[in-house]
């Protein structure tokens, strides 16, 4: 899959170097290609912005330079344009895998005020914001979604990791838990030292339904739970409404 990112700031994407992503890139699974915008600016002072028409504070790019920068990339393979902007609808992980399914994006990052309307009208297909909040540009928006999007891509996460991720779908994860099997006197659930796997599967999946029935109720109204999964959140009801009579009964 290819990400075709355009901005002002290229220096950011060196973040997508580290890691799983950047091993990602080494191995050919994916290709981040970035483009800096000032690179077509036919200014003798490589200027990119202007004053908005109207007045007001700030600068606006200027709409040729980027509609230049965007003409330079590979469009033979139908790519999908997308701008990072707060009026964009929200990213979320059903958009992420929609995403994961097209061949090439391109990514175009506003910074200062804003870009040309003109411009966008003209090559963007659709807007996404990553929540709602104001940034000082589309930069880190284009990371979160290279990121995001990239693990869905056969290969850049491990088989084991895909598969566990698959188990927990739409659930919040369950608690982990490493050596030392004891740590400021709190133990290690039995179960999971007990090296039962079935045992250790359902223990795992109550505790992520327990996690997202206590800190994101509103994702549980949204899957699909099994006749085993409705038992298990029955029992977490009754263990909540049962929690505080030990207080009652200190003393
Ligand atoms: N910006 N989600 C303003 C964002 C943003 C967001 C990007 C700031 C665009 C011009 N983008 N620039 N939130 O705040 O995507």
């Amino acid at each position: 899959m290819k990400f075709d990112v355009l901005t002002l700031f290229p220096e950011y994407f060196e973040v997508l170097k580290q890691s799983i992503i950047g091993r990602a890139i080494k191995n050919g699974l994916i290709e981040v290609n970035i483009t800096n915008i000032r690179d077509f600016s036919k200014d003798k002072h490589s200027k990119v912005d202007d004053a908005p028409y109207g007045g007001g504070a700030g600068m606006v790019l200027m709409p040729n330079v980027v509609y230049d920068a965007y003409k330079a990339l590979d469009g033979n393979d139908n790519p999908r344009v997308i701008y990072l902007s707060p009026q964009g609808k929200q990213l979320n992980q059903n958009k992420v895998i929609e995403l994961s399914k097209e061949k090439h994006l391109i990514l175009l990052c506003g910074h200062y005020e804003g870009i040309d309307q003109r411009v966008l009208d003209e090559i963007v297909d659709e807007e996404i914001s990553i929540g709602d909040y104001v940034l000082t540009g589309g930069e880190l928006p284009a990371m979160v979604l290279i990121d995001s999007v990239s693990r869905y891509v056969e290969g850049v996460l491990s088989d084991d990791s895909s598969k566990e991720e698959s188990f927990s779908e739409g659930l919040l994860e369950y608690p982990q838990y490493t050596r030392p099997e004891e740590f400021l006197s709190k133990k290690v659930p039995e179960v999971l030292i007990s090296g039962n796997h079935s045992n250790i599967n359902k223990w795992r999946r109550k505790e992520a339904i327990r996690n997202t029935f206590l800190k994101r109720p509103d994702l549980l109204k949204k899957i699909e739970l099994s006749e085993e999964d409705k038992k298990a959140l029955k029992e977490i009801e009754n263990e909540c409404q049962n929690w505080f009579w030990p207080l009652i009964f200190r003393n």
